[in-house]
């Protein structure tokens, strides 16, 4: 069994469709070992996002992350982090295949309703940054 990190970003949760994604993710059998709703700080948004730190968009990107309540998750699945990311779809929504998450509840690449992590290295660090051990029992 492998997990993976995910977030139901702020845009999906303002919007009301955290239950309709928690939905999704029951639907195709991932189990649901962590889950809390968070609202990020913009410090906090950055540590997650530091390796996007050089990148064009990353003020834009933590600001969004920061801007209203988000849903942070860890999933437990066979081949989980694969399985999380091929149900998100494409970062931009308007590439991202029908069915998918990003598709049905994105609405541009910035706005793009879910994360998840892209490696297990990646897991590695985003699990712990949100969550201790005792919260994954
Ligand atoms: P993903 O792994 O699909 O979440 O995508 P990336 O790691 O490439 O990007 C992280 C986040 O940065 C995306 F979810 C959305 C945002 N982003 C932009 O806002 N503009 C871009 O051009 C690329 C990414």
């Amino acid at each position: 069994m492998e997990r993976t990190f995910a977030i139901i970003k702020p845009d999906a949760f303002a919007a009301g469709n955290a239950g309709r994604i928690l939905a999704r993710i029951y639907a195709e059998g991932f189990k649901v070992v962590g889950l809390k709703k968070l609202w990020l700080s913009k410090v906090e948004a950055e540590g997650f996002y530091h390796v996007h730190r050089e990148r064009p968009f990353f003020g834009e990107l933590t600001d969004f992350m920061s801007q209203g309540p988000c849903v942070v998750m860890v999933l437990e699945a066979e081949g989980a982090i694969k399985k999380w990311r091929d149900l998100m779809g494409a970062t931009d929504p308007a590439k991202a295949d029908e069915g998918t998450l990003r598709k049905e509840f994105g609405t541009s690449i910035g706005n793009n309703a879910t994360h998840g992590s892209d490696a297990p290295e990646t897991a590695a660090f985003e699990i712990p940054y949100f969550f201790s051990g005792l919260e994954l029992l």
